[in-house]
Protein backbone atom coordinates (compact mmCIF):
# COMPACT_ATOMS: atom_id res chain seq x y z
CA UNK A 1 0.00 0.00 0.00
CA UNK A 2 1.72 3.55 -1.21
CA UNK A 3 0.86 7.23 -0.51
CA UNK A 4 2.06 9.75 -2.95
CA UNK A 5 2.88 12.90 -1.04
CA UNK A 6 2.75 15.92 -3.37
CA UNK A 7 2.29 19.59 -3.42
CA UNK A 8 3.45 22.64 -4.48
CA UNK A 9 7.23 23.20 -3.81
CA UNK A 10 7.93 24.20 -0.33
CA UNK A 11 4.95 23.38 0.96
CA UNK A 12 6.61 21.40 3.55
CA UNK A 13 5.89 17.63 1.69
CA UNK A 14 9.39 16.53 2.69
CA UNK A 15 8.82 17.69 6.21
CA UNK A 16 5.60 16.27 6.38
CA UNK A 17 7.43 12.66 4.90
CA UNK A 18 9.70 13.25 7.66
CA UNK A 19 7.35 13.58 10.38
CA UNK A 20 5.38 10.62 8.86
CA UNK A 21 8.36 8.05 8.84
CA UNK A 22 10.66 9.95 11.40
CA UNK A 23 12.97 10.15 8.62
CA UNK A 24 16.12 12.42 7.59
CA UNK A 25 15.29 13.14 4.47
CA UNK A 26 17.00 16.92 3.20
CA UNK A 27 14.51 19.80 3.34
CA UNK A 28 14.64 23.32 2.12
CA UNK A 29 17.10 24.89 0.42
CA UNK A 30 19.50 21.38 1.15
CA UNK A 31 17.07 19.80 -0.97
CA UNK A 32 17.29 21.86 -3.69
CA UNK A 33 18.13 19.83 -7.22
CA UNK A 34 17.29 16.67 -5.46
CA UNK A 35 15.69 14.09 -7.86
CA UNK A 36 15.25 10.91 -6.46
CA UNK A 37 12.14 10.50 -4.38
CA UNK A 38 12.07 9.60 -0.99
CA UNK A 39 10.49 6.23 0.07
CA UNK A 40 9.41 4.77 3.39
CA UNK A 41 7.73 2.06 5.40
CA UNK A 42 6.01 3.14 8.37
CA UNK A 43 3.88 1.06 10.71
CA UNK A 44 0.23 1.67 11.25
CA UNK A 45 -0.41 3.01 15.03
CA UNK A 46 -2.99 0.37 16.16
CA UNK A 47 -3.66 0.37 20.22
CA UNK A 48 -5.30 -2.76 19.74
CA UNK A 49 -2.08 -4.52 18.19
CA UNK A 50 -0.59 -3.56 21.82
CA UNK A 51 -3.04 -4.62 23.85
CA UNK A 52 -3.34 -7.88 21.95
CA UNK A 53 0.98 -7.60 22.55
CA UNK A 54 0.30 -7.21 25.99
CA UNK A 55 -2.05 -9.91 26.24
CA UNK A 56 -0.01 -12.49 24.64
CA UNK A 57 3.78 -11.45 25.24
CA UNK A 58 5.18 -12.85 21.79
CA UNK A 59 8.53 -12.83 20.84
CA UNK A 60 7.32 -10.71 18.18
CA UNK A 61 4.75 -7.77 17.10
CA UNK A 62 4.38 -6.99 13.11
CA UNK A 63 1.65 -3.43 12.80
CA UNK A 64 0.11 -3.33 9.57
CA UNK A 65 2.28 -1.08 7.17
CA UNK A 66 2.19 1.88 4.78
CA UNK A 67 4.81 3.13 2.42
CA UNK A 68 5.42 6.55 1.57
CA UNK A 69 6.72 8.57 -1.31
CA UNK A 70 7.73 11.86 -1.63
CA UNK A 71 8.44 12.67 -4.55
CA UNK A 72 11.36 15.10 -4.22
CA UNK A 73 12.59 18.30 -6.51
CA UNK A 74 9.05 19.12 -8.23
CA UNK A 75 10.46 22.01 -9.93
CA UNK A 76 8.13 24.91 -10.18
CA UNK A 77 7.75 26.50 -13.80
CA UNK A 78 8.02 23.59 -15.59
CA UNK A 79 5.18 23.42 -17.50
CA UNK A 80 3.93 19.94 -19.19
CA UNK A 81 0.76 20.56 -21.21
CA UNK A 82 -0.47 23.71 -19.17
CA UNK A 83 0.38 23.14 -15.84
CA UNK A 84 3.31 23.80 -13.44
CA UNK A 85 4.10 20.29 -12.34
CA UNK A 86 6.80 18.58 -13.93
CA UNK A 87 5.87 15.20 -15.77
CA UNK A 88 8.20 13.36 -13.83
CA UNK A 89 6.99 14.24 -10.35
CA UNK A 90 3.42 13.58 -11.42
CA UNK A 91 4.63 10.22 -13.45
CA UNK A 92 5.94 8.73 -10.40
CA UNK A 93 2.34 8.95 -8.45
CA UNK A 94 0.48 6.65 -10.56
CA UNK A 95 1.50 3.71 -9.38
CA UNK A 96 0.49 5.42 -5.34
CA UNK A 97 -2.50 3.41 -3.94
CA UNK A 98 -3.55 6.82 -2.69
CA UNK A 99 -2.50 10.71 -2.38
CA UNK A 100 -1.58 13.40 0.24
CA UNK A 101 -1.52 16.74 -0.67
CA UNK A 102 -0.03 19.19 1.18
CA UNK A 103 -1.24 22.14 1.39
CA UNK A 104 0.61 25.18 2.97
CA UNK A 105 -1.23 27.46 5.57
CA UNK A 106 1.63 28.56 8.08
CA UNK A 107 2.75 32.07 7.58
CA UNK A 108 6.65 32.22 7.11
CA UNK A 109 8.33 35.23 5.38
CA UNK A 110 11.52 33.20 4.56
CA UNK A 111 10.22 30.29 2.62
CA UNK A 112 9.26 31.05 -0.58
CA UNK A 113 5.88 30.60 -1.81
CA UNK A 114 5.40 29.59 -5.34
CA UNK A 115 2.17 31.49 -5.91
CA UNK A 116 3.40 34.66 -4.11
CA UNK A 117 0.90 34.67 -1.22
CA UNK A 118 -0.08 32.26 1.50
CA UNK A 119 -3.86 30.66 0.60
CA UNK A 120 -4.68 26.95 1.02
CA UNK A 121 -7.48 26.99 -0.39
CA UNK A 122 -6.39 28.51 -3.20
CA UNK A 123 -3.63 25.90 -3.12
CA UNK A 124 -5.54 22.72 -3.15
CA UNK A 125 -7.91 24.04 -5.87
CA UNK A 126 -4.82 24.25 -7.91
CA UNK A 127 -3.62 20.70 -6.79
CA UNK A 128 -6.76 19.50 -7.67
CA UNK A 129 -6.90 20.86 -11.05
CA UNK A 130 -3.49 19.48 -11.58
CA UNK A 131 -4.78 16.55 -11.15
CA UNK A 132 -7.65 16.50 -13.10
CA UNK A 133 -5.98 17.87 -16.26
CA UNK A 134 -3.32 15.62 -16.10
CA UNK A 135 -6.09 12.82 -16.36
CA UNK A 136 -8.21 14.75 -18.75
CA UNK A 137 -5.14 14.76 -21.18
CA UNK A 138 -4.96 11.12 -21.02
CA UNK A 139 -8.50 10.58 -21.37
CA UNK A 140 -8.34 12.34 -24.45
CA UNK A 141 -5.30 10.63 -26.15
CA UNK A 142 -6.88 7.71 -25.68
CA UNK A 143 -9.93 8.32 -27.18
CA UNK A 144 -8.73 9.75 -30.08
CA UNK A 145 -6.52 6.42 -30.91
CA UNK A 146 -9.71 4.57 -30.27
CA UNK A 147 -11.46 6.90 -32.96
CA UNK A 148 -8.77 5.80 -35.56
CA UNK A 149 -9.29 1.85 -34.48
CA UNK A 150 -12.87 2.06 -34.13
CA UNK A 151 -12.82 3.58 -37.69
CA UNK A 152 -11.15 0.77 -39.46
CA UNK A 153 -13.68 -1.61 -40.99
CA UNK A 154 -11.67 -4.62 -40.66
CA UNK A 155 -12.05 -4.56 -36.38
CA UNK A 156 -13.15 -7.88 -35.60
CA UNK A 157 -16.05 -7.82 -33.85
CA UNK A 158 -15.20 -8.69 -30.01
CA UNK A 159 -12.31 -6.31 -30.61
CA UNK A 160 -15.07 -3.95 -32.03
CA UNK A 161 -17.36 -4.65 -28.89
CA UNK A 162 -14.51 -4.00 -26.15
CA UNK A 163 -13.50 -0.58 -27.73
CA UNK A 164 -17.02 0.46 -27.70
CA UNK A 165 -17.36 0.19 -23.92
CA UNK A 166 -14.07 1.51 -23.43
CA UNK A 167 -14.99 4.77 -24.94
CA UNK A 168 -18.38 4.68 -23.44
CA UNK A 169 -16.70 4.49 -20.17
CA UNK A 170 -14.08 6.98 -20.55
CA UNK A 171 -16.80 9.57 -22.57
CA UNK A 172 -18.06 9.57 -19.27
CA UNK A 173 -15.02 10.27 -18.07
CA UNK A 174 -14.37 13.14 -20.01
CA UNK A 175 -17.77 14.93 -19.39
CA UNK A 176 -16.62 14.54 -15.37
CA UNK A 177 -13.35 16.05 -15.87
CA UNK A 178 -14.38 18.65 -18.13
CA UNK A 179 -16.78 20.00 -15.08
CA UNK A 180 -14.36 19.97 -13.15
CA UNK A 181 -15.21 16.42 -11.20
CA UNK A 182 -13.00 13.87 -9.72
CA UNK A 183 -12.35 10.19 -11.62
CA UNK A 184 -13.43 9.24 -8.28
CA UNK A 185 -16.92 10.95 -8.74
CA UNK A 186 -17.96 8.49 -11.75
CA UNK A 187 -19.76 5.43 -11.42
CA UNK A 188 -18.23 3.05 -12.88
CA UNK A 189 -18.88 -0.91 -13.30
CA UNK A 190 -16.82 -3.32 -11.80
CA UNK A 191 -16.23 -4.35 -15.56
CA UNK A 192 -15.13 -0.56 -16.58
CA UNK A 193 -12.81 -0.29 -13.55
CA UNK A 194 -11.30 -2.78 -14.60
CA UNK A 195 -11.02 -2.10 -17.99
CA UNK A 196 -9.76 1.46 -17.44
CA UNK A 197 -7.72 0.54 -14.42
CA UNK A 198 -4.04 0.52 -16.12
CA UNK A 199 -4.57 4.09 -16.52
CA UNK A 200 -4.20 4.85 -13.10
CA UNK A 201 -6.33 8.08 -12.82
CA UNK A 202 -5.07 10.56 -10.60
CA UNK A 203 -7.81 12.24 -9.46
CA UNK A 204 -9.58 8.34 -9.02
CA UNK A 205 -7.34 7.64 -6.29
CA UNK A 206 -8.62 8.42 -2.81
CA UNK A 207 -7.25 12.13 -1.44
CA UNK A 208 -5.89 12.84 2.27
CA UNK A 209 -5.45 16.78 2.32
CA UNK A 210 -2.86 17.64 5.13
CA UNK A 211 -2.86 21.30 6.02
CA UNK A 212 0.35 22.45 7.21
CA UNK A 213 -0.35 24.74 9.90
CA UNK A 214 1.92 26.97 12.20
CA UNK A 215 2.35 27.34 15.15
CA UNK A 216 -1.34 27.77 16.76
CA UNK A 217 -3.02 28.03 13.64
CA UNK A 218 -6.35 26.24 13.66
CA UNK A 219 -7.38 24.03 10.27
CA UNK A 220 -9.13 27.00 7.99
CA UNK A 221 -12.80 26.00 8.43
CA UNK A 222 -14.76 25.19 4.71
CA UNK A 223 -11.65 23.66 3.70
CA UNK A 224 -13.02 20.86 1.38
CA UNK A 225 -11.87 18.85 -1.18
CA UNK A 226 -13.66 17.73 -3.98
CA UNK A 227 -15.77 14.23 -4.58
CA UNK A 228 -15.79 11.53 -2.49
CA UNK A 229 -13.02 9.55 -1.31
CA UNK A 230 -11.41 12.44 0.36
CA UNK A 231 -10.29 13.52 3.98
CA UNK A 232 -8.92 17.50 5.28
CA UNK A 233 -6.79 17.42 8.10
CA UNK A 234 -4.60 19.49 9.84
CA UNK A 235 -0.68 18.84 10.90
CA UNK A 236 1.77 21.61 12.44
CA UNK A 237 4.87 19.99 10.01
CA UNK A 238 7.43 21.47 11.56
CA UNK A 239 6.90 20.61 15.05
CA UNK A 240 5.51 17.18 14.30
CA UNK A 241 9.00 16.29 12.47
CA UNK A 242 10.47 17.54 15.82
CA UNK A 243 8.74 15.14 18.03
CA UNK A 244 8.78 12.41 15.20
CA UNK A 245 12.68 12.40 16.05
CA UNK A 246 12.03 11.60 19.60
CA UNK A 247 12.07 8.96 21.45
CA UNK A 248 9.69 7.81 24.45
CA UNK A 249 9.52 9.98 27.84
CA UNK A 250 11.41 12.80 25.77
CA UNK A 251 8.32 12.57 23.36
CA UNK A 252 5.96 12.83 26.01
CA UNK A 253 7.45 15.86 27.59
CA UNK A 254 6.99 17.45 24.42
CA UNK A 255 3.62 16.57 23.68
CA UNK A 256 2.77 17.84 26.99
CA UNK A 257 4.35 21.30 26.85
CA UNK A 258 2.69 21.98 23.44
CA UNK A 259 -0.88 20.58 24.53
CA UNK A 260 -0.53 17.76 22.59
CA UNK A 261 -3.16 14.69 22.81
CA UNK A 262 -1.03 12.40 20.54
CA UNK A 263 1.62 12.78 17.87
CA UNK A 264 -0.02 14.12 14.79
CA UNK A 265 1.53 11.63 12.63
CA UNK A 266 -0.65 8.70 13.95
CA UNK A 267 -4.04 10.71 12.73
CA UNK A 268 -2.64 11.19 9.45
CA UNK A 269 -1.50 7.66 9.20
CA UNK A 270 -4.62 5.96 10.27
CA UNK A 271 -6.66 8.09 7.93
CA UNK A 272 -4.27 7.05 5.00
CA UNK A 273 -4.63 3.68 6.20
CA UNK A 274 -8.94 3.95 6.59
CA UNK A 275 -9.22 5.78 2.82
CA UNK A 276 -7.26 3.40 1.33
CA UNK A 277 -10.42 1.31 2.03
CA UNK A 278 -8.58 -1.37 4.23
CA UNK A 279 -8.76 -2.82 7.10
CA UNK A 280 -7.16 -5.04 10.05
CA UNK A 281 -7.35 -8.70 10.74
CA UNK A 282 -5.06 -9.95 13.84
CA UNK A 283 -3.44 -13.35 14.12
CA UNK A 284 -2.45 -13.95 17.52
CA UNK A 285 0.02 -16.25 19.71
CA UNK A 286 3.00 -16.76 21.61
CA UNK A 287 5.26 -16.51 19.05
CA UNK A 288 3.66 -13.63 16.98
CA UNK A 289 1.03 -10.56 17.14
CA UNK A 290 0.57 -9.67 13.66
CA UNK A 291 -2.10 -7.17 12.14
CA UNK A 292 -2.54 -8.32 8.23
CA UNK A 293 -4.04 -5.40 5.65
CA UNK A 294 -7.05 -6.65 3.53
CA UNK A 295 -9.75 -4.49 1.99
CA UNK A 296 -12.89 -3.65 3.50
CA UNK A 297 -15.45 -6.62 2.35
CA UNK A 298 -12.69 -9.22 1.91
CA UNK A 299 -14.03 -12.73 2.93
CA UNK A 300 -12.35 -15.52 5.27
CA UNK A 301 -10.45 -17.48 2.33
CA UNK A 302 -9.20 -14.03 0.79
CA UNK A 303 -7.38 -13.18 4.11
CA UNK A 304 -6.19 -16.50 4.39
CA UNK A 305 -4.49 -15.73 1.36
CA UNK A 306 -3.43 -12.46 2.84
CA UNK A 307 -1.39 -14.87 4.96
CA UNK A 308 -0.09 -17.39 2.82
CA UNK A 309 -1.54 -18.55 -0.73
CA UNK A 310 -1.43 -21.76 1.20
CA UNK A 311 -3.73 -21.21 3.72
CA UNK A 312 -6.14 -20.28 0.87
CA UNK A 313 -5.66 -23.44 -1.07
CA UNK A 314 -6.26 -25.21 1.73
CA UNK A 315 -8.84 -23.14 3.81
CA UNK A 316 -11.13 -25.62 5.66
CA UNK A 317 -12.48 -23.42 8.41
CA UNK A 318 -11.46 -19.80 10.08
CA UNK A 319 -11.83 -19.68 13.99
CA UNK A 320 -12.56 -16.31 14.80
CA UNK A 321 -13.01 -14.23 17.88
CA UNK A 322 -14.13 -10.66 17.87
CA UNK A 323 -11.81 -7.97 19.37
CA UNK A 324 -14.12 -6.71 22.14
CA UNK A 325 -14.69 -10.59 23.24
CA UNK A 326 -11.55 -11.30 23.43
CA UNK A 327 -10.99 -8.34 25.23
CA UNK A 328 -13.81 -8.66 27.60
CA UNK A 329 -12.77 -12.31 28.45
CA UNK A 330 -9.85 -11.90 29.04
CA UNK A 331 -7.87 -14.54 27.10
CA UNK A 332 -8.26 -16.98 24.17
CA UNK A 333 -8.99 -20.10 26.56
CA UNK A 334 -11.72 -17.98 28.34
CA UNK A 335 -13.23 -16.49 25.38
CA UNK A 336 -13.12 -20.44 23.83
CA UNK A 337 -14.74 -21.24 27.36
CA UNK A 338 -17.79 -18.62 27.12
CA UNK A 339 -18.18 -20.04 23.34
CA UNK A 340 -17.15 -16.71 21.83
CA UNK A 341 -15.09 -18.30 18.71
CA UNK A 342 -16.86 -18.99 16.04
CA UNK A 343 -16.22 -21.61 13.21
CA UNK A 344 -16.84 -19.55 10.30
CA UNK A 345 -16.62 -21.13 6.79
CA UNK A 346 -15.27 -19.70 3.02
CA UNK A 347 -17.93 -16.87 2.63
CA UNK A 348 -17.61 -15.00 6.00
CA UNK A 349 -17.11 -11.54 5.42
CA UNK A 350 -14.41 -10.37 7.89
CA UNK A 351 -15.11 -7.84 10.30
CA UNK A 352 -12.17 -4.83 11.29
CA UNK A 353 -10.71 -6.37 14.19
CA UNK A 354 -11.29 -9.97 14.11
CA UNK A 355 -9.35 -12.12 15.71
CA UNK A 356 -8.53 -15.55 13.14
CA UNK A 357 -7.14 -18.32 12.94
CA UNK A 358 -6.97 -20.34 9.70
CA UNK A 359 -7.63 -24.15 9.64
CA UNK A 360 -6.00 -25.69 6.51
CA UNK A 361 -4.80 -28.73 4.96
CA UNK A 362 -2.87 -29.07 2.00
N1 LIG B 1 7.55 27.89 9.69
C1 LIG B 1 7.38 26.71 9.14
N2 LIG B 1 8.23 26.32 8.21
C2 LIG B 1 8.04 25.10 7.64
C3 LIG B 1 6.98 24.25 8.01
N3 LIG B 1 7.04 23.14 7.26
C4 LIG B 1 8.11 23.29 6.45
N4 LIG B 1 8.71 24.48 6.68
C5 LIG B 1 9.92 25.01 6.01
O1 LIG B 1 9.63 25.21 4.64
C6 LIG B 1 10.76 24.90 3.82
C7 LIG B 1 10.38 23.89 2.77
O2 LIG B 1 10.06 22.68 3.42
P1 LIG B 1 10.17 21.28 2.65
O3 LIG B 1 9.62 20.26 3.56
O4 LIG B 1 11.53 21.07 2.11
O5 LIG B 1 9.17 21.56 1.46
P2 LIG B 1 8.84 20.66 0.18
O6 LIG B 1 7.39 20.83 -0.06
O7 LIG B 1 9.34 19.30 0.38
O8 LIG B 1 9.64 21.41 -0.94
P3 LIG B 1 10.20 20.85 -2.36
O9 LIG B 1 10.45 19.39 -2.20
O10 LIG B 1 11.43 21.64 -2.59
O11 LIG B 1 9.12 21.15 -3.35
C8 LIG B 1 11.83 24.40 4.78
O12 LIG B 1 12.72 25.44 5.04
C9 LIG B 1 11.05 24.00 6.02
O13 LIG B 1 11.84 24.12 7.18
C10 LIG B 1 6.09 24.71 9.02
O14 LIG B 1 5.13 24.01 9.43
N5 LIG B 1 6.33 25.93 9.56
MG1 LIG C 1 10.71 18.13 -0.69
Amino acid sequence: MQIGIFGLPSSGQTTIFNALTRGHALTGAASAGQREANLATVNVPDGRVDRLSAMFKPRKTVYAQVQYLDVAGSVPGVAVEGTTFNRQVFSKLATADALLAIVRAFPDDDVFHPLGSVDAARDLRVLEDELLLWDLAMVEKRRERLKGELAKTSLPKIERETRVAEDSALARIQTALEAEQMVRSVDLTPDEEKQLRSFQFLSGKPLLVVVNLGEGQDLPPGLKARGPKTQVLGLRGAIEAEIAQLEGEDMQLFLQEYGIQEPGLNRVIRASYDLLGVQSFFTVGEDEVRAWTIPVGANAVEAAGAIHSDLARGFIRAEVIGYADLLAAGSEAAARTKGLLRLEGKTYIVKDGDIVHIRFNI
